[in-house]
């Protein structure tokens, strides 16, 4: 499939809570197993099918630690038929080993970021070699890469992947362009379109991310270009000007409905599994 053309329907995933926002600043911001576990119902009745992951421990904070991730994979599976995918990028204080045990608590995704990249006033580390190691474990253990793309050398640095190490888990590409991080590529069309039209032929299907105010204009954006849409609060705090986001649910109900105006009605999670090749 040409990942240009267009699908018949929107892969939505959500990303509720990231690594970078604190509870305190954000309190309807998910960080809690229980929280996490009511807005994965919330978003998959809204029209998501995959959610994207990062845990809290019990005082909000962000961490790797196998027993918060194992609890969040176990409740969201238990509770919804939403595609799980953890967050191998973590926080970008997160030692790169540490990062590759995400993979023991056994997701049906994983995100995989093909770069280094500005992050901000830091920088979010994604060296050659934990590419290839983490990129290598998920395919023995069957986990399914999403390609996170924050720049147009991520493009470039895929291409490499596949042709080094071959395809993932099922034969499927899935890739996610994250647009708007300060420093890094900026959250405009013609930049996401630059990257679409750079990406291998083996990609079978792709997802745009806007970050904060790049949120609206690249959901517009990836649903007229063909592809699909990641939001949530991980990426973007407010729902419009001066009008914070109250719950995940509101821009996964959002993306749902100009999705659906524009003919590209969200898909379910069967669709959406069977598009990334997701092991039974
Ligand atoms: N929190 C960022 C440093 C990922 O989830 O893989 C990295 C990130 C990407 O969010
Ligand atoms: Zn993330």
């Amino acid at each position: 499939m040409s990942p240009a053309r267009t699908a018949a329907s929107t892969l939505i995933t959500v990303a509720p809570t990231g690594a970078e926002s604190a509870k305190a600043d954000v309190p309807a911001l998910p960080t809690t197993p229980e929280e996490l576990v009511e807005t994965a119902i919330a978003c998959e009745q809204a029209g998501a099918a995959l959610i994207h992951i990062h845990v809290r421990d019990r005082e909000h904070q962000p961490t790797l630690e196998a027993a918060f991730l194992e609890e969040a994979v176990v409740g969201v599976r238990e509770a919804t038929d939403l595609i799980v995918q953890l967050s191998t990028g973590g926080a970008i204080t997160d030692p790169l080993e540490k990062r590759l045990t995400v993979l023991d608590a056994n997701p049906d995704s994983c995100s995989l970021t093909c770069g280094t990249t500005n992050f901000g006033d830091g920088v979010f580390l994604n060296p050659w070699g934990f590419m290839v190691d983490l990129y290598r474990q998920a395919q023995e253990r069957q986990v399914v890469p999403e390609f996170e793309l924050f720049e147009l050398g991520h493009v470039h640095a895929l291409r490499r992947l596949i042709d080094e190490c071959g395809l993932p888990y099922g034969g499927k590409v899935h890739v996610d362009f994250v647009t708007g991080v300060p420093g890094a590529m900026p959250g405009t069309p013609q930049a996401l379109l630059a990257g679409v039209a750079m990406l291998p032929p083996e990609v079978t299907s792709w997802s745009a991310t806007g970050i904060g105010r790049a949120h609206l204009p690249i959901v517009a954006a990836a649903l007229s270009a063909g592809g699909h849409l990641r939001v949530g609060m991980e990426d973007n705090l407010m729902y419009a000007k001066g009008r914070p986001v109250a719950h995940n649910r509101e821009l996964v109900a959002r993306a749902a409905e100009i999705a659906t105006v524009m003919q590209r009605p969200p898909m379910t999670t069967a669709q959406a599994r069977e598009t990334l090749a997701i092991r039974d």
